[in-house]
């Protein structure tokens, strides 16, 4: 018995010693100590051996037990060491390298120039006001004092939808709806898209977004225009930013004006940027014409007040001297991702 207790351990501690990994450890666990194992079986044989020398039997059966499964542990222990260190120095993180940059989004040039302009306007005291796109004759029109026949209809080469609705030219129908609410005083702004048949070029687009202003209350003057717009433009512009105000024609608004800025790349001196000039043309102005007064129900004897337009894509042009319009809407990802 001793010999064959003897050889089952010797066979057993040198599969334990040639086995590489853990599968194999369990292997020998099952041949030698499971339920069908060779160890096992000399234990279920112990009927057969003579009972005075029964129980020193056992005990050597016990101590072999307990020596292979000693082994069996040790060496599986070693074995787990040995394969977690691989892991760890084969999974080694270089904490000193650049993290993933994560693709952050960008606001597009106009969402900037817009939310700035309203800024202004809202830190002015301005309501932002919305309206719709494809607008009646009626309010892009001759509430503006635009009739059927004027010639500008056919200068802003309009998309008719049909004889009686457009896609709207200005974002003024906004103004119009708003002041036949007839709560005044009113003091607005109305961006949004607009849309002109225009040819696309380095500065048209057929469609593009402008923002209009809109004051109206007792003893508005010119000079609260003026004001207005200067404020406005050393805002956008920077301090130091003048004005001009140069005698132009709207048939909604009289007097009417266009405004120039002075430079801000050479101050007024005169540069490429601004042809030499010293200025730069950005909006048209006025007073509201008394008649776009009438025909949106408020009395020009006592009500009284200013309006100004300004396209988006020129500000965001002028501010981040993009030289053609087009390139605002290629959605070119290497020229939005500079804004
Ligand atoms: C109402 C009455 C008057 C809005 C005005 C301009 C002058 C103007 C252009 C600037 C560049 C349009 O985008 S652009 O081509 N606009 O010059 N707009 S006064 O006058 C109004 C608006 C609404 C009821």
């Amino acid at each position: 018995m001793n010999e064959k207790l003897q050889s089952i351990k010797e066979q057993a501690l040198a599969q334990i010693q040639a086995a590489d990994v853990p599968e194999k450890l369990n292997e020998v666990r099952v041949k030698f100590l499971g339920k069908k194992g060779e160890l096992t079986a000399v234990l279920k044989s112990m009927k057969d051996v003579a009972p005075e020398i029964r129980p020193k039997v056992g005990q050597m059966v016990n101590e072999a037990r307990e020596e292979l499964e000693a082994a069996l542990a040790e060496t599986k222990a070693i074995m787990e060491k040995a394969i977690r260190e691989a892991k760890l120095k084969e999974e080694v993180i270089d904490v000193t390298l650049p993290s993933k940059k994560n693709m952050v989004g960008h606001r597009h040039p106009n969402t900037i120039a817009l939310e700035e302009v309203e800024r202004i306007f809202i830190g002015m005291g301005y309501e932002v006001v919305e309206g719709p796109e494809v607008e009646y004759d009626e309010y892009n029109f001759e509430k503006l004092n635009i009739p059927a026949d004027h010639p500008a209809k056919d200068e802003q080469d309009t998309f008719y939808i049909n004889k009686d609705i457009v896609l709207r030219t200005q974002t003024s129908p906004v103004q119009a709806r708003v002041m036949e609410q007839g709560q005044l005083p009113i003091r607005m702004i109305a961006p949004g898209r607009v849309f002109r048949s225009d040819e696309v070029d380095a500065t048209h687009s057929p469609s593009f977004h402008q923002i209009e202003g809109l004051v109206i209350d007792k003893n508005i003057s010119f000079a609260d225009l003026k004001g207005t717009l200067e404020v406005f433009a050393k805002e956008l512009f920077g301090p130091e930013t003048k004005t001009k105000f140069r005698p132009h024609h709207f048939p909604f608004t009289e007097p009417s004006a266009e405004v120039d800025v002075s430079c801000f790349k050479c101050g007024g001196k005169g540069c490429r940027f601004c042809k030499g000039s010293g200025w730069i043309e950005i909006l048209g102005c006025g007073m509201v014409h008394p008649h776009v007064l009438e025909m949106c129900g408020i009395d020009p004897e006592e009500y009284c007040g200013f309006a100004f337009g300004v396209g988006l894509e020129r500000i965001a042009l002028l501010k981040y001297e993009i030289d053609d319009m087009r390139l605002l809407y290629e959605n070119d990802i290497r020229f939005l991702k500079q804004f």
